[in-house]
């Protein structure tokens, strides 16, 4: 195998709102998307770059570069980068001269033979976080990772790849931050310097360009938003979806569902979802309902309508080879599924036997997979679970030269899944009629936020996967996903109650809030641990019920800016060293306000690390100052959750399900602090998007200390808030501490 290099620049000059650099053997474009963001493509190609999956922005028609000595600089309000044209090298630097990320000196951008890699310049402070759903530590240097979508069955804390790609990672080094979002579905590679003698970071891949997205806004706070910018944000999620969640692998038949759904009524234990798994299908073919078990599907679903729940139904990729299915029928007389190069259909083995595979990366046949939802949405099902796509088949090696249209799977695998994912969503968006779909999926690659929620796939009931799944639920929030949920009490493997409580704790703090299970695993319902342990579970459960309007609002603020709900502790204390220590790299912030430290189900008292400001518990009010180690108490019935001071949380009574009403308050939550403090309040009908045309309630809460007020800002848009009274609760404050006021609207300012 020979190395091709890059070369020396032969010729500078500007092509369609980019500069085109031309080496002998390669060349190179540079785009300008904003002043934070500049996108940059090597190839070997003179063809224009393929359409990406990920971005949904275009670049600037204008834009400022010089040619000077031996140089090509492009600048913009917030960045320099310096081109380096004998060899061709791209140096990105702050628009004061600080360098961000600069290529090897020695080996920049080469190839072997398709195999095309980045070699950068590895700062001595430098650490990395991201790539999203990864095995490891919050601070990634040292570590190396491949992107390759697998049915990751059976995974442990350490294996990689897993289901998802996100090819985008922040870098910090000298007090500085920026982020490289590598635009690249075949096959990839990053190394934080695991294996460079602590020389260099690279990353690349199979084939393709070298195609990157340089960020060089300063917070990760403005690098995530403009992430999100250049990828997309996610819509408001049905708030149904917030609820909780109960699932099963699988409930098998309509009774047991109902029976189920029955007995969280019958307890008093909030929730809103049930899940049919792959059993609810005839012989595992996707859109169709088991005849014996499940032979009314609307007559079951208007009974848990009834009961105010909601159903999701999963559906896999693989269509059954069956000549009396409707959908393989079709979709082998319009070509829809993918082929050998000969044309033959491409056939591999899953759930339903012998199946062929759609090619999502057809429009039409998106369309079409999107119809047929029809089956399912038409008796009542509102969400749709997308498993499987990565794609998985049995032997989980589809052969390389397997071909979705003019693309062999290896140049795509990774972005298979939001495709279809991608279908599920605008196809079920108009059956449902104005009605928001709940979308989840296993596999993605960036820009899946748009389409879908994901879950981590197949953990493990262990206390390490308990907290390894945090881990991945907080990295996933810098990869612009938000609503995210883990397999709460694991998947494969049975818990000890202790853990099952213990997860069920966490999991008004996971964004989606969700209980599974494998085939032959223990039940996993609330009730199934003793009444003791019922007790503490309903409890926590009730306590994601009484921070949904926390919650919802925190979701609007993820569909404004891209901050997720869930934010490792690296967003807002980037540069504090602590946050990064293995003990406590598990802990994140719930929305703006909340700080929830993960314990094994074991441990009765825990080491937690309050960053800067004062903090209180939130099942106590005890302070706490911040910028320490506390030693606190960690019982199964209180998990260590801490709120900032000055935090602002609105919250409800306990109701049972997201249709009710409850008592029509509106409780707003505040801790005492120094500094001052705001919330943005948000509220809509909870399942239209009438949202997206001013139907909206929102108004921002102030808190001022020095003013010693907190203050109702005025209401915008034109939803009616679905609370009547406003009750403020003052924490952390001498005298009186609650305080009512009649009408939810009044646009008040109380003194304290
Ligand atoms: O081969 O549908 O990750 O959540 O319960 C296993 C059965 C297929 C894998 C998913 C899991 C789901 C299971 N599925």
């Amino acid at each position: 195998m020979q190395i091709e290099i890059l070369g020396n620049a032969d010729s500078v000059t500007e092509h369609d709102n980019s500069l085109l650099i031309k080496t002998a053997q390669a060349q190179a474009r540079v785009w300008v998307f904003s002043p934070t963001i500049i996108r940059i493509c090597v190839t070997k190609n003179s063809k224009e770059p393929d359409e990406s999956f990920a971005v949904i922005e275009k670049s600037l028609e204008d834009f400022t570069w010089e040619k000077l000595y031996d140089t090509v600089e492009v600048t913009t309000s917030a960045l320099k980068l310096v081109i380096d044209l004998h060899p061709l090298r791209f140096n990105f630097l702050t628009a004061d001269g600080q360098p961000l990320s600069e290529d090897d000196n020695r080996f920049g951008v080469n190839w072997q033979a398709e195999r095309v890699i980045n070699y950068r310049k590895l700062y001595p402070d430098e650490k990395f976080l991201g790539l999203g759903e990864k095995a490891g530590d919050l601070n990634r240097r040292g570590c190396n990772y491949v992107n390759w979508n697998t049915d990751a069955a059976m995974h442990t804390i350490t294996t990689d790849p897993l289901y998802k790609t996100f090819p985008f990672f922040i870098g910090l080094h000298s007090g500085l931050t920026y982020g490289l979002f590598f635009d690249n579905t075949h096959k990839s590679y990053f190394d934080f310097g695991a294996t460079t003698d602590e020389q260099m970071s690279w990353f690349g891949a199979d084939g393709g360009d070298m195609n990157y997205y340089f960020f060089g806004a300063q917070g990760l706070r403005n690098i995530l938003e403009d992430y999100t910018w250049l990828t997309g944000r996610m819509e408001m999620p049905p708030l149904w979806s917030l609820g909780y969640q109960q699932c099963r692998w699988s409930y098998m038949s309509a009774d047991e569902v109902l029976d189920i759904a029955r007995k969280f009524r019958e307890r008093n234990i909030p929730a809103d979802v049930m899940y049919c798994d792959i059993d609810y299908m005839d012989e595992y073919k996707i859109f169709t309902w088991n005849k014996e078990t499940f032979t009314n599907p609307k007559g079951m679903i208007d009974q848990l309508k009834d009961m105010n729940f909601r159903l999701v139904t999963i559906i896999d990729p693989g269509i059954k080879i069956d000549e009396n299915y409707k959908e393989y029928k079709e979709g082998v007389e319009r070509g829809y599924f993918a082929t050998y190069p000969d044309g033959e259909l491409y056939t591999g083995s899953v759930w339903p036997g012998r199946c062929h595979f759609p090619d999502f990366f057809n429009e039409e046949v998106r369309e079409w997979w999107g119809a047929a939802f029809e089956a399912l949405a038409d008796p009542g099902v509102e969400g749709f679970w997308n498993d499987m796509n990565e794609p998985a088949a049995w032997g989980q090696n589809m052969p390389w030269l397997v071909k979705f249209g003019e693309r062999f799977m290896p140049e795509v695998r990774n972005a298979y899944g939001m495709q279809m994912a991608r279908g599920t969503y605008y196809g079920t968006k108009r059956i449902l009629k104005g009605k928001r779909p709940f979308i989840l999926t296993r596999a993605a690659y960036a820009g899946t936020q748009r389409y879908s929620a994901v879950w981590t796939g197949d953990n493990a009931a262990t206390d390490e996967h308990m907290l390894f799944g945090q881990r991945l639920v907080n990295s996933l929030g810098l990869a612009g996903m938000s609503m995210i949920g883990v397999d709460i009490g694991g998947f494969m493997g049975n818990p000890t109650p202790e853990l099952m409580v213990r997860w069920n704790s966490l999991g008004p703090y996971v964004p989606m809030f969700r209980n599974h299970a494998a085939l032959g695993m223990s039940m996993r319902e609330p009730w199934q641990w003793g009444e003791a342990y019922e007790q503490i579970i309903k409890k926590d459960i009730e306590q994601r019920y009484k921070l949904l309007p926390y919650i919802y609002s925190g979701f609007y603020e993820s569909t404004q800016t891209g901050l997720p709900l869930a934010r490792t502790l690296a967003i807002d204390y980037t540069t504090d060293e602590n946050i990064y220590d293995t003990r406590f790299q598990n802990q994140f912030l719930f929305g703006d306000s909340i700080l929830v430290a993960p314990v094994v189900s074991t441990a009765e008292t825990v080491e937690v690390y309050l960053p800067a400001g004062d903090w209180y518990r939130l099942s106590s009010d005890e302070k706490f100052k911040g910028n320490q180690i506390v030693n606190v108490a960690s019982p199964l019935t209180d998990l260590p959750v801490f709120v900032k001071a000055g935090g602002i949380v609105p919250m409800q009574n306990v109701i049972q399900n997201t249709n009710e009403i409850g008592d029509g308050i509106l409780q707003v939550h505040i801790w005492n602090g120094n500094e001052v403090n705001s919330f943005v309040y948000y509220e809509d009908d909870g399942t239209t998007y009438s949202y997206q045309d001013g139907a909206y309630y929102k108004r921002t809460i102030t808190f001022d200390p020095q003013k010693k007020e907190i203050v109702f800002g005025a209401v915008e848009g034109s939803h009616q808030s679905k609370y009547l009274k406003l009750r403020v609760i003052w924490h952390g404050f001498e005298g009186a501490n609650v305080v009512e006021m009649e009408n939810v609207n009044a646009q008040i300012n109380i003194g304290f």
